[in-house]
């Protein structure tokens, strides 16, 4: 048996093997049960005596030779592969961090609550209503009869023939008064549908109902809480103007424009509480007097930051929405 050619196979083994399972390997197939060595110890027996010590001790040292490689390559790949899995879990504290996008409010939701705490410094109220309304609310009540042609220019979605999404946010008026004595103040923002569609329309936008009931209101009244809403949106030198118009729910009625930029822009109607909407909801006429006003959120919002298409509002486009 050439004990040197073993031993130089065997670390040779040893020296390539490259990870802990072929080591074992190695270790049983030199000193398992059936192991090179293991036999050559067996063979002892078959030698003549006086050969035997020698033998004995040259098959040892090879023995004791492969136990230290053995054991010296186990260390070396347990370190590799310590390393190895320290590699895969790394994390590199220098390089730049996952940013996060930070969101914001939507412009309208800003435009609202901006009215909001304007109208609320004056005095007035914020409440709620029904988006699904029936047509009693939405247009009897309000001085507009089935044959009435202003029910045409507010067509809408209809579920049958008495219940619609709202076309406006003058509804409020009937069920706030119905539900309030006077003198009462309230503002009431929220989504209206009608069938519109185009760069100043959308079929669901946001309006703002206000309405003042009181003792002796005037016009005055309404220019002047409507110019304060103007300054304190636009700024100081805003400035508001009324022209004539028609509501069945009001009058007189006005279109109300405001002065910004260099132009006169359209923003809401308005007017005073027409008697016959003072006795549907139960209310004496000749005791009560108040004006009401309908805001366009969008035409604001569209007015202050300078916004061509209000479909824009509604695409939700980053770009456009980060703007705001
Ligand atoms: C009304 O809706 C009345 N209810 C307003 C009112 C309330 C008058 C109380 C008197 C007293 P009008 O249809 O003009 O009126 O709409 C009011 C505002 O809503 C408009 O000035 C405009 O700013 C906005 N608006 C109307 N239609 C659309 C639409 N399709 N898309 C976006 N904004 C609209």
């Amino acid at each position: 048996m050439d004990v040197k050619k073993l031993l130089d196979d065997a670390t040779g083994e040893i020296s390539s093997a490259n990870d802990i399972a072929i080591l074992n390997q190695i270790r049983v197939k030199y000193l398992g049960k059936k192991g090179v060595i293991t036999l050559m110890m067996k063979k002892l027996k078959e030698l003549p005596k006086e050969e035997r010590p020698k033998f004995g001790a040259v098959v040892n040292e090879v023995r004791n030779k492969l136990e230290e490689l053995l054991s010296e390559k186990l260390e070396e790949l347990k370190q590799k592969e310590k390393v190895e899995r320290y590699e895969k879990i790394r994390v590199d504290v220098s390089l730049p961090g996952a940013k996060r996008d930070k969101g914001h409010l939507h412009i309208l939701t800003k435009i609202q609550r901006e009215l909001e705490d304007i109208f609320i410094s004056m005095g007035f109220e914020v409440v709620e209503g029904p988006e699904v309304e029936d047509t009693w609310h939405n247009f009897d009540a309000l001085n507009t009869p089935e044959w009435h042609p202003a029910r045409d220019t507010q067509d809408s979605f209809y579920f049958d023939e008495n219940t619609l999404l709202r076309t406006h946010t003058s509804p409020i008026q009937i069920r706030t008064m119905l539900e309030k004595k006077p003198p009462l103040a309230i503002i009431s923002p929220g989504r209206v549908f009608r069938r519109d569609y185009d760069s100043t329309h959308l079929p669901m936008f946001t309006q703002m109902e206000g309405l003042y009931v009181d003792k002796d209101v005037t016009v005055r009244h309404l220019k002047y809480t409507l110019e304060e809403m103007a300054r304190k949106i636009f700024g100081e030198s805003a400035k508001v103007r009324l022209k004539p118009s028609y509501f069945p729910f009001t009058e007189p009625s006005y279109e109300v424009d405001v002065w910004f930029n260099g132009s006169w822009l359209e923003i809401l109607g308005a007017g005073m509480v027409d008697p016959n909407v003072f006795k549907n909801v139960g209310y004496d006429p000749e005791e009560w007097s108040g004006f009401a006003f309908g805001l366009g959120l969008e035409r604001i919002a569209m007015v202050k930051y300078g916004i061509r298409d209000i479909r824009d509002f509604v695409r939700n486009d980053v770009r456009f929405l980060e703007n705001y």
